[in-house]
């Protein structure tokens, strides 16, 4: 626990310092919920320590977030929306007026509002929170079409390069530093097996067929946060990613974390399976929002997205777990090799599943 007393006196808070306490079941930063009194008022702001591990240079990464969150404001101001403020995120400056302050001891932190009445889910209980979701991505990369200047900074080179992810799996599988490759031979098999599905979406950007848009790329259903009482969506968060990407990420990570009818770590692989019913209604609230900028040749891709994104993710957890557990937070032993086989057997799911999935689409879409 870092000192968050001294941490709020880096921001131009205009407030009092009350107390703080650990926030948030995200698997990067170190979050905190602060409570201020606010002439009176009690107020939380959210205080993020930015984990500077996984992002070399925090600076760039608060550039990207300060543009981006600023033009969606204008947006969403320009458009009269009643509840400007809620809808995006909006930086609290530093006492030197930058987005982000370093403490004592080199720690990157910022701050932002809290967003009230609304919550992440690390689970979908209900269609209607499916369709809010994705319907809200949408409206988040709608939003930022448009932002003008030059190419956002890319956060982590390669975020979303699937195949040279498969390419450090199979080089950090060759070192096994920590002797755990022998207990993920079927887990490696199945990766490598599928190296052409890796490549699709890769190749047809490099083609030009498949646009560079302004995507959040980390869609996970936890980082969107919904009304507590009418469900909406209401605003976009975890914007550490925001960057040049491809609309097929964020909507294959969608599928990838909203579809499913378990938990991202679920160790009973029996029970992970794909619903259909949950698929069509994040096509319903992606599209939606998104379906008016969107290209045919993005559309075409969307089922077969949601395999990329699961299969990448996958990828990632086992290439953590030969690591010695480096960078995503784990709760317990072999949680990162639970997360890959549950990654797996989701994307088996979506195999048994594609045609119907495509089927889907294509109706909602009349095509
Ligand atoms: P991580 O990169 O570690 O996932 P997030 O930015 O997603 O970090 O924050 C972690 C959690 O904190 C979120 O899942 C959400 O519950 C909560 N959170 C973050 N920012 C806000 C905010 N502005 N208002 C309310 N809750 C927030
Ligand atoms: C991380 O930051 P968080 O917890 O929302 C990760 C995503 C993964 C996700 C898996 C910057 O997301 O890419 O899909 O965990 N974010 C980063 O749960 O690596
Ligand atoms: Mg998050």
């Amino acid at each position: 626990m870092h000192d968050l007393k001294t941490i709020s006196g880096l921001f131009d808070m205009r407030a009092d310092f009350i107390q703080a306490q650990p926030y948030g079941s995200g698997h990067i930063n170190d979050t905190y919920c602060a409570v201020y009194d606010q002439a009176g008022r009690p107020m939380r702001y959210i205080h993020q320590r930015i984990n500077d591990h996984v992002f070399k240079n925090p600076a760039a990464l608060m550039e990207n977030i300060e543009r981006v969150t600023r033009h969606s404001l204008q947006r969403l101001l320009e458009m009269d929306h009643p509840e400007a403020h809620r809808r995006t995120l909006v930086t609290i400056p530093a006492l030197d007026g930058r987005p982000w302050a370093r403490d004592a001891d080199g720690n990157w932190w910022r701050t932002f509002p809290f967003i009230e009445g609304a919550k992440g889910y690390d689970e979908v209980e209900t269609h209607q929170q499916a369709r809010e979701a994705a319907k809200a991505f949408g409206e988040f990369q709608k939003l930022a079409a448009d932002l003008g200047g030059p190419r956002l900074h890319e956060t982590i080179p390669d975020f979303h390069h699937t195949p040279k992810r498969l390419a450090t799996l199979q080089a950090i599988a060759n070192e096994d530093s920590v002797s755990r490759r022998t207990r993920v031979a079927i887990e490696l098999e199945f990766a490598l097996d599928r190296e052409m599905d890796t490549r699709k979406v890769t190749d047809l950007i490099a083609l030009g067929k498949i646009p560079e848009r302004v995507t959040h790329n980390d869609t996970k259903l936890g980082n969107v946060l919904l009304d507590e009482v009418t469900a909406e969506g209401v605003c976009v968060i975890d914007l550490d990613t925001t960057m040049p990407g491809s609309v097929l990420y964020d909507f294959g990570d969608m599928v990838r974390t909203i579809c499913p009818s378990t938990r991202e770590d679920e160790a009973d692989l029996n029970r992970i399976d794909l619903r259909l019913d949950r698929f069509e209604a994040l096509v319903d609230g992606y599209l939606t929002s998104a379906g008016s900028f969107l290209l045919p040749a993005e559309i075409a891709l969307l089922a077969e997205s949601g395999k990329l994104l699961a299969l990448e993710c996958g990828i990632r957890f086992l290439t953590d777990f030969l690591d010695g557990d480096r960078y995503f937070k784990t709760h317990r032993p072999d949680h990162n090799l639970d997360r890959c086989r549950a990654q797996f057997a989701l994307v088996r799911a979506i195999e048994k599943r594609l045609p119907e999935m495509e089927d889907l689409v294509a109706h909602r879409a009349g095509i």
